[in-house]
């Protein structure tokens, strides 16, 4: 649904790094490996993460696309080597491989395992594995760090929160004047990305007790990007839809299970007097009652705060596994288990950050176009809207 820029990721979880390349960001853009190391280290953060992100230190070597630190407006290529690959050199070989390896043939419940092996014919669930690990949104981030520095160029932040883990909630908001920054460097101080301290023991608490019991929690997370002008997006066509791009987006990450823009569920609960945000003049600009419909309306940004929710599942992956088959013999077995997260939610809302990101650069650069960020300003001065 990418109208301007496309990427695409390559890489196995243990395999030698992953790849990800980039098209369509403007040139005269300064870049550096530093600044997209910043959200790669996000990413790797957070109460319960593994033992995976201890071994690595997730870097995105530029490899090309940039001359000097500015951008070249050629596709820019990535690469973030995987440390791991030391201990799977031999099982996961591209070439021959020394001995013999044990083959995965229990599907884990909730995974891409069986359905996987059904679509390609495969006879070891490594194979479908080893690409659908979420190990792959490390690139999206990477390219994700792109896009948000195109946009922090023109005034537009992205920030999110942990609003809830498992069945702790935090009832804190996010006010309309809260700068996104600041939101970041509040919650990245807390081991679950959340406001409210008391909610971030209770948070806490319940990973470890899932942890103890070899289980696993998701929860939710919000999403939000300010500064974006009138018309991101369009009301003509099904695809231009700015809340259809943002949603596909964010459900092309496996565990992410819902997509909320604005109030979302909550806005067929209510009278319609009470949902539509109403429309002032205040101080010689058109400002909103309330901002419900998350910054979009009719498919374009309106040009309010972006608010998305999105929900994520429990890992898939328990150590203490759910009931599967041997794909082998048909004979009841306890799913495979690996090495794996008992949360990884905190993680998950720099991912939707990301994923942002992408689709709002992306819709700005659809309506106003340039190939130099220079011109993409020029555009923007001329006919942007705020
Ligand atoms: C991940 C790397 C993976 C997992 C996790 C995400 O590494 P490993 O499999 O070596 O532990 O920790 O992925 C999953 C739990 C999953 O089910 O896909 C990462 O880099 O985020």
């Amino acid at each position: 649904m990418l109208k301007k820029i496309s990427y695409m990721t390559a890489g196995e979880s243990h395999g030698k790094g992953l790849i990800g390349i980039i098209e369509g960001i403007p040139a005269g853009m300064h870049l550096t490996e530093e600044y997209i190391a910043k959200d790669l280290l996000r990413r790797m953060q957070g109460h319960g993460r593994g033992k995976r992100m201890k071994i690595e230190k997730d870097y995105a070597e530029i490899f090309s696309g940039v001359r000097h630190e500015i951008t070249l407006g050629s596709p820019i290529s990535l690469l973030i080597k995987n440390l791991d690959w030391v201990n799977w050199e031999d099982r996961m070989a591209i070439g021959k491989p020394k001995k013999e390896h044990k083959k995965v043939t229990m599907p884990r419940p909730g995974h891409a395992d069986l359905a996987g092996v059904m679509k390609y014919g495969f006879d070891d669930i490594r194979n479908v594995l080893e690409r659908s690990s979420a190990r792959e949104t490390a690139m999206r981030v990477a390219i994700g760090a792109i896009c948000r520095k195109l946009l922090e160029e023109v005034g537009i932040t992205v920030g999110s929160r942990v609003y809830q883990i498992h069945n702790i909630i935090d009832e804190s908001s996010v006010e309309n004047d809260m700068n996104l920054a600041e939101l970041n460097k509040t919650v990245d101080k807390s081991p679950v990305r959340c406001l409210d301290k008391k909610a971030e023991k209770k948070m806490i608490a319940i990973i470890d007790e899932a942890k103890a019991n070899g289980d696993s929690v998701g929860g939710s997370f919000e999403v939000i990007a300010k500064g974006l002008p009138y018309g991101l997006g369009s009301y003509i066509n099904a695809d231009g839809k700015l809340q259809a791009r943002i949603t596909q987006a964010m459900m092309s990450v496996n565990a992410f299970k819902g997509v909320e823009i604005g109030a979302g569920f909550a806005s067929g609960a209510v009278f319609g007097s009470e949902l539509h945000d109403e429309i002032l003049y205040e101080d010689k600009k058109i400002t909103r009652s309330s901002n419900n419909a998350g910054g979009i309306e009719g498919g374009m940004s309106n040009a309010q705060p972006i608010h998305v929710k999105v929900s994520m599942k429990p890992i898939s992956t328990l150590i203490k596994p759910l009931r599967s088959i041997d794909l082998d013999t048909m004979e009841a077995k306890l799913a495979h288990k690996e090495r794996t997260d008992s949360c990884a939610v905190p993680a998950a809302s720099i991912i939707g950050e990301s994923m942002l990101a992408i689709v709002i650069a992306d819709a700005l650069l659809e309506k106003f176009g340039g190939d130099s960020l220079d011109q993409l300003k020029k555009h923007i001065k001329a006919s942007g809207k705020y």
